[in-house]
């Protein structure tokens, strides 16, 4: 999602664009689909240190952004590894080929509010004390590390975006925003029901588009540096799913029940909403909240698109190509 948007903006403003892509047996390349023909793709894999060597050494890019990831959080419980090879050892793979071939290249770091996972201090911010809760938190915080560590020790200028959640109507529907959006659209059409897990967990949710830009802002700074992007709003997935249904026009949604057994029912008290465990982690990160001022003083970065005007456009997205 962020790399789609990126590209489209890094291309407006005149870059010549060289993106990664991974080989797969099925196409996902959808959100790229319209600008392909002005990239530069290359096959490769930040686990696969041989190929990230050899496209740095051949574009030598003055700009990096390392957005690859494995960035499912509960999947980092399942594949705790391979998200540490991807999301800690691949950070350290792209710093290492471009210490050696292009030194002087900006790089952006893509981290994330999960490493704030069990909060010390509300709201977050870049000097927060970080406690991730998954392994995914954990690998990020490896590379967010590895990423300062290579700031100092070689004066590269290599910086960490901290971004706390960001969706769009490009998110993919495994993430709750859009199997929310996404999943009403559905509930709608066929009677369906959402199952979903913790309802409760709150998380400062703004608009990926506004995201890249402070991404861009970020490279464009005069030193490197880390920045927390946020909203400064917090909302619960409970909250989102009111929300969103009130553009179905569908009459008040009513919770009932507790715990497993809660539902959300419809005027009709047809089921919309159910708890299915297996969306329960092993850990949770209860609460999130995103002071961003640091970026809004120095970058001149300031979203615009807060809670519900993302889930105007979510739903509105949804809702056209049902
Ligand atoms: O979960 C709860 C879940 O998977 C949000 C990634 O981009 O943002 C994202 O990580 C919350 C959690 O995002 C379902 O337990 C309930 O508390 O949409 P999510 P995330 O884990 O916050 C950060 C900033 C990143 O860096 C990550 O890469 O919602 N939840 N029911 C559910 N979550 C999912 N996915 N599916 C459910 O059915």
């Amino acid at each position: 999602m962020d790399g789609s948007y990126l590209a489209e903006k890094l291309l407006e403003l005149g870059y010549e664009v060289h993106g990664i892509v991974r080989r797969s047996s099925s196409f996902n390349r959808d959100r790229i689909e319209h600008i392909v023909d002005k990239l530069f793709l290359h096959y490769g894999d930040v686990s696969d240190s041989l190929s990230i060597d050899s496209i740095i050494s051949e574009v030598k890019p003055i700009k990096i952004f390392h957005l690859a990831a494995q960035s499912h959080v509960q999947i980092s419980f399942l594949m705790p590894e391979y998200t540490g090879q991807v999301d800690a050892i691949g950070t350290l793979k792209v710093l290492e080929a471009a210490r050696k071939h292009c030194p002087e290249a900006k790089i952006y770091n893509a981290t994330t509010s999960e490493l704030f996972g069990k909060v010390q201090e509300t709201p977050q911010k870049e000097t927060t004390p970080m406690y991730p809760r998954s392994p995914y938190g954990v690998a990020k915080l490896y590379s967010y590390w590895t990423a300062k560590n290579y700031r100092e020790s070689y004066g590269m200028f290599v910086s960490n975006g901290i971004l706390f959640n960001h969706e769009s109507e490009r998110r993919l529907e495994t993430f709750v925003t859009r199997k929310i959006t996404h999943g009403l659209v559905n509930w709608i059409k066929t009677g369906i029901p959402i199952k979903l897990g913790n309802l409760d967990a709150k998380r400062d949710w703004g608009y990926a588009p506004e995201y890249c830009d402070g991404m861009i802002k970020i490279l464009d700074y005069d030193t490197p540096d880390d920045f927390v992007l946020a909203t400064g709003e917090q909302h619960s997935n409970r909250e989102f799913v009111e929300e969103s249904f009130k553009y179905l026009n569908s009459g008040k949604l009513k919770w009932i029940g507790k715990g497993v057994d809660e539902i959300a029912i419809d005027e009709n008290e047809n089921i919309v909403v159910k708890i299915d465990p297996k969306y329960f982690r092993p850990l949770e990160v209860d609460t999130l909240l995103g002071d961003s001022s640091k970026a809004k003083k120095l970058l001149g970065w300031e979203p615009k698109i807060k809670f519900k005007e993302l889930v105007e456009i979510m739903m509105k997205h949804d809702l056209k190509y049902k």
